[in-house]
């Protein structure tokens, strides 16, 4: 990134490498929900002299000299977090979301403790008690779901609390395009003297806009990571709400415990400081308009892909974020979808929907979003033409057929590679994104 960097010619491989992913990136709509463009400034403190420090511990407790300035930039950060969400008690050191949600568990729970959350299948994260994550192996997790609606099953959370008396209830979800019902989570958590940990990894970026609830007056903790709608580095942030602190008034030091020396050692210095610009970004009214920005643009996209014939589960959004149902056509018919789109110039991911009928490998869904195209400065102009596209792709590859005969499969898919890369209409296509991303530069400027 620096101007004197000789990475070019002493690791042409790598530096080539990096220069593609840039121009893939400024060339494609990247619409995996999960994924956004930080800002210059964020990139700059990533890219920083900061990664050179070890700083185990936390300010004003450290185990090493040097670390002043360090102890500036972690402080700035924890009350940037603090000051953005409402919230009494912040930790800005988990490496990323999954080892910020075992923090948690590590904080509040011992081997074989009862836990709920969303299943995985039904939008949950893995780390929200999955079986092949070593939260669904360490603890008793009993998953809840999502009703015929796509709608979470708040009945069901309430039945199965009130039976199983959880520990600790996480709320959140990577694939769900509704409002969160914190709420009515909150009132089951004390019904049953239960943790609410409110993951709030996809939405965190809408809440700080003031575009979804806040969980801060309902949870007890919030965990989520920093890359998503809240467009900082990739990294995590753990926080203690009122609530939390009155009902265990030792969670933020058992949290901090939890995270160092718990389960990890130095932080990322450079992450913590990317973490604290992206916080102060996103305390701005500029950000406040993004965020409902990435609401309004999912809206008119959605509104799109369902007058174009596309059903989406729940019928719509109220987030960042849509779920095709293909089922119509068939079923693990994500993966034609997918790379069809990417062929397209349209980046997003195959995705299980609720009640899946195929596997998480072959799934019946293509999950999108709105955060990085809405940073890129498009509206809903551009969402009525993105819509368009994506359902003249769909209907390209909607014949084709996902065979459960991992031979035929293969022979399918190689059949469906050869083919959808000479398709007019995908030529097309891709001829129309390049286009709109034309009219809306991402990092001018930046060489790699
Ligand atoms: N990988 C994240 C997502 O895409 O939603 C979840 O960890």
């Amino acid at each position: 990134m620096s101007a004197k960097s000789t990475l070019n010619q002493v690791d042409p491989k790598i530096s080539e490498a990096m220069e593609n992913e840039l121009a893939r990136q400024r060339d494609c709509l990247e619409m995996i929900p999960s994924e956004n463009f930080t800002s210059m400034n964020v990139l700059h403190a990533l890219g920083s002299v900061l990664t050179n420090k070890y700083s185990e511990g936390y300010p004003g407790k450290r185990y090493y000299g040097g670390n002043q300035f360090i102890d500036v930039i972690e402080t700035l950060a924890i009350a940037r977090a603090k000051a953005l969400f409402k919230v009494p008690y912040a930790n800005v050191q988990p490496y990323s979301g999954s080892p910020a949600n075992f923090a948690v568990y590590a904080a509040l729970c011992d081997r074989g403790d009862t836990i709920m959350g969303l299943n995985l299948t039904d939008g949950g994260h893995l780390t929200h008690g999955w079986k092949t994550s070593m939260t669904g192996q360490f603890f008793n997790s009993v998953p809840y779901h999502v009703k015929a609606d796509g709608y979470i099953d708040v009945d069901e959370v309430r039945s199965l609390a009130i039976k199983e008396k959880p520990k600790l209830i996480w709320i959140g979800a990577t694939a769900y395009s509704r409002a969160l019902p914190f709420e009515e989570f909150s009132k089951i958590a004390d019904e049953v003297g239960a943790y609410l940990a409110a993951d709030i990894s996809h939405i965190a970026g809408l809440v700080a806009a003031g575009a979804h609830a806040s969980p801060a007056p309902y949870a007890h903790i919030i965990t989520t990571t920093t890359h998503k709608t809240l467009r900082g580095p990739r990294g995590a942030m753990i926080m203690a709400t009122e609530r939390g602190l009155k009902k265990d008034p030792e969670l933020g030091d058992k949290l901090d415990k939890a995270v160092f020396p718990g389960l990890q050692g130095g932080p990322h210095d450079n992450t913590t400081a990317g973490i604290a610009v992206a916080l102060l970004e996103a305390s701005t009214p500029e950000f406040r308009e993004y965020g409902n920005q990435i609401v309004n643009n999912a809206k008119a996209l959605a509104a799109t892909l369902m007058k174009k014939g596309l059903k989406l589960v729940t019928n719509g959004t109220e987030n960042h974020l849509i779920l095709i149902d293909l089922t119509p056509f068939g079923n693990g018919k994500g993966v034609f979808a997918q790379e069809a789109l990417d062929l397209a110039g349209i980046v997003v991911n195959k995705n299980t929907i609720p009640k899946e009928p195929s596997s998480p490998f072959y799934p019946s869904g293509v999950r999108l979003g709105t955060p990085a195209i809405t940073t890129r400065g498009m509206k809903e102009q551009e969402m009525e033409s993105i819509g368009s596209i994506i359902a003249d792709v769909i209907n390209e590859v909607k014949d084709y057929e996902m065979s459960g005969d991992k031979e035929v499969r293969m022979a399918t898919m190689k059949k469906f590679r050869a083919e959808i890369k000479s398709n007019d209409a995908i030529k097309s296509a891709r001829a129309k994104t390049l286009e709109i991303c034309a009219k809306f530069p991402l990092y001018p400027g930046l060489e790699s």
